[in-house]
């Protein structure tokens, strides 16, 4: 403890406070807003701590959900969100958040509870701001604090304790006059410039100073699935309808806080040309120079003629295509779109566009499944309290869903209107019909014979929602769809679940690079 603390300490004082407080006053102080966790013993108090003095407290199914919530709310206010646990199961059941707040560059902190220690280290405290500071400055990111169970129940002399002040907000760097001169003259000499926004861009809250270089240079650009809207997607500089032909074409490519990872084909060729020059710019020194081993792509180009010409496909049951036309045709415009599964995803990104930055979340960097409904809580508490009226819209493919499909009853418990859209093909990638699963059970075991990507067919995902005192829809036709859409944007009041029936069987158009298909990752 510092000299000036015990200076200022009052011998005569006889109040006391709990650590559990003292900890909810320390977060309190560094702007946490929401905690998000699965309480139980010794963190109980530290969550009643945190409600007492406003913090929002929610509480979840599974820490992963919770963990993947608080990251979210890092990533949409900039402040790290908190993710609550206890030791041992609940830190491990974290750890999936945590790992994906790191890739995703997200601020995050998560505390749990661990046994007791003795008092000689209380000092530990004192760590406490550190912790907030590593979040968020630099490349943000998980950070965890261990609390002992007997700082939770200890307690102090209130005039012993002397909060940190609240952490500044990140320094803003610059980048080396000469480097910056270097890279005008680049693309200034460049014949097909082409710019990649990532979701960096969309964190560091860049929309404005890049529309303008988009616009005053006449550059084109291309969106990574959460850099989408920091420029619209319908501004017409915008090359994703031709995102592989943009790649493979263009001889300078400046990064705005995207990785050359998976997502970009490794910055690799045949994706792009051997000699393509890129310009990093990114918040993380690591980052730079960050070309590894030749991949796999997920995505080809999918332009808008083909695409309409698939979404007017009449003949049931839909497919991927026809789903998102009619979703897109009714989207508000300002709404968030929260998304996951494989093909769901991948396909949904291509059609449904996005108009405002940081407005999509989606399985991210570590294409983990099992995010979306965390995610969507975040959203729309964050809406709730900021954007009042804005919808959240969470697209999950029925593999996606079921990997936290139990937080329908937090959505329901906070009565957050949340409109979940479950595109259901029975499986994973894809499934099979009733008639064929039915028939495939007659010889065998479903573990003997059942395909590993199979999911119960036909499942009616909507009486999940149903259940917890949602609203939920079965959508079989085009007109089912464009019904039960509507209806649940009218209803800005409750949550609720419309699952769409596409055929089992239905894939993706086929792409250029047929032998780097996910299937072969
Ligand atoms: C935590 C985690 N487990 C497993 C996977 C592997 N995986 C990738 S996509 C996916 C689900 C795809 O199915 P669905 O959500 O139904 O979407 P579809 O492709 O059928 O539209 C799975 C399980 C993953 N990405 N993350
Ligand atoms: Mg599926």
């Amino acid at each position: 403890m510092p000299e000036s603390n015990l200076a200022e300490r009052s011998d005569r004082s006889e109040e006391q406070v709990s650590g559990a407080k003292v900890i909810a006053q320390a977060l309190k102080t560094q702007n946490v807003e929401y905690m998000f966790g699965v309480v139980g013993i010794p963190v109980t108090e530290i969550a009643i701590a945190a409600q007492e003095l406003g913090i929002r407290y929610i509480g979840m199914r599974n820490e992963q959900a919770a963990c993947y919530a608080a990251s979210a709310v890092g990533y949409l206010t900039g402040r790290p969100g908190v993710c609550l646990v206890v030791s041992g199961p609940g830190l491990i059941h974290a750890l999936g958040g945590m790992a994906n707040a790191n890739m995703n560059c997200w601020p995050l902190i998560v505390i749990g509870g661990s046994s007791e220690r003795n008092q000689e280290t209380m000092g530990a405290f004192q760590e406490f701001p550190q912790a907030v500071r590593s979040s968020i400055y630099g490349r943000p990111g998980a950070c965890y604090v261990d609390i002992p169970a007997d700082f939770v129940t200890l307690q102090v002399n209130v005039d012993s304790i002397k909060y940190k002040e609240c952490c500044m907000p990140p320094p803003v760097s610059m980048a080396e006059t000469s480097a910056v001169c270097m890279a005008a003259s680049i693309i200034r000499n460049a014949k097909q410039p082409l710019l990649i926004i990532g979701k960096g861009a969309a964190y560091a809250h860049a929309e404005e100073s890049i529309r303008k270089l988009v616009e005053q240079c006449k550059l084109p650009f291309l969106p990574t699935p959460m850099g989408k809207g920091v420029v619209p997607d319908n501004h017409p500089n915008c090359v994703s309808a031709a995102r592989s032909r943009a790649l493979q074409f263009a001889d300078v490519i400046v990064l705005f806080g995207a990785r050359l990872n998976w997502i970009l084909h490794f910055g690799l060729p045949p994706r792009y040309q051997p000699d393509v020059k890129f310009i990093q710019v990114d918040i993380c020194a690591e980052e730079l120079g960050n070309n590894v081993r030749p991949a796999v792509t997920l995505l080809g180009d999918i332009n808008a003629v083909t695409k309409q010409e698939l979404a007017s496909k009449k003949s049931l049951p839909m497919n991927y295509y026809t789903v998102f036309y009619h979703i897109q045709e009714q989207l508000p415009r300002d709404c968030f779109v929260v998304s996951e599964g494989a093909n769901t995803m991948d396909i949904g990104r291509t059609v449904l566009q996005n108009y405002l930055p940081r407005h999509r979340l989606d399985a991210g960097t570590f294409g983990t499944m099992g995010v979306g409904l965390g995610f969507a809580i975040a959203a729309a508490l964050v809406a709730k309290d900021r954007n009042p009226g804005k919808r959240v819209i969470c697209v999950e493919g029925d593999s996606a869903f079921g990997f936290s499909g139990m937080e329908v009853e937090t959505i329901c418990r906070y009565n957050l209107p949340i409109i979940l859209l479950v595109v259901n093909n029975n499986g994973i990638y894809h499934g099979v019909d009733k008639d064929s699963w039915k028939e495939m059970l007659k010889c065998q075991d479903a573990t003997t014979v059942a395909p590993p990507m199979c999911l119960l067919p036909d499942s009616h995902y909507e009486q999940v929602m149903a259940a917890f005192g949602g609203k939920g829809y079965f959508a079989q036709t085009p007109e089912e769809l464009q019904k039960s859409l509507r209806q649940t944007l009218e209803d800005t009041t409750k949550p609720s679940l419309i699952n769409i029936m596409i055929e089992p069987q239905g894939t993706r158009k086929a792409q250029d690079f047929h032998w780097l298909t996910r299937s072969n990752m």
